[in-house]
């Protein structure tokens, strides 16, 4: 199991105009030694694209390189690992089309989903949302702080916290117990995204 950097930053575009591996690029300059790769609206074939171009980036910057939804792009661009939402393959099935040594993180949304990814084998747990977020209609209430800390007391792998996260909220979060903080619109919106990554990192340090 690798461990996790502070923060978990996530390259979606949103509404913007910035191109997945320009927008990766510029949140790797900022010292994001994490990124996920979130193409929701992009064909399979966008998405490998984006992702065999963002994953040499990734790699020589030392960073690790998850794609979010897709097991398979994962394997076919050689990234470290897949994540998975509640609708998404488990996470065995996940493993299988991986191969061995890749990470698995699932999304969870209470004490109880965490606890069963764990026990399905995921890597780390995503916990959200803890704030509210334009950036996924998720259909859910904002589950506050009380979840980071119920679900740090509840699982011993690695807790990402997610949704509607700031640079101005990160310190908090970690408090919770997170231990990383995965952000879309606080980066991706930002002017630039790279001061905003420099921002969290050193309130973070
Ligand atoms: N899953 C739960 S909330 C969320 C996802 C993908 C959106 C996070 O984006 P932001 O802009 O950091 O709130
Ligand atoms: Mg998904």
């Amino acid at each position: 199991m690798h461990g996790l950097p502070a923060l978990y930053a996530i390259v979606d575009p949103l509404d913007g105009e910035r191109a997945p591996a320009a927008l990766a690029a510029l949140l790797l300059a900022g010292g994001a030694r994490l990124l996920q790769l979130r193409l929701k609206p992009a064909s399979s074939r966008d998405l490998l694209a984006a992702a065999e171009r963002i994953r040499p980036l990734a790699h020589a910057a030392g960073a690790l390189f998850l794609v979010n939804d897709r097991p398979d792009v994962a394997r076919a661009v050689e990234a470290d690992g897949v994540h998975l939402g509640q609708e998404d393959l488990p996470v065995a099935a996940a493993r299988r089309v991986l191969g061995p040594g890749r990470m698995v993180g699932v999304s969870t949304h209470d004490v109880e989903q965490a606890r069963a990814a764990v026990a399905d084998g995921a890597d780390y747990v995503a916990v959200g949302p803890i704030y509210a977020t334009t950036s996924k209609a998720t259909g859910l209430e904002p589950r506050g702080l009380a979840l980071v800390r119920a679900v740090r007391a509840a699982v011993p792998c690695p807790v990402v916290a997610i949704g509607g996260i700031t640079p101005e909220t990160a310190t908090a979060v970690r408090a919770a117990g997170a231990d990383a903080i995965a952000m879309i619109g606080a980066l991706v919106g930002a002017a630039d995204p790279a001061a905003a990554v420099r921002d969290v990192l050193a309130r973070l340090a």
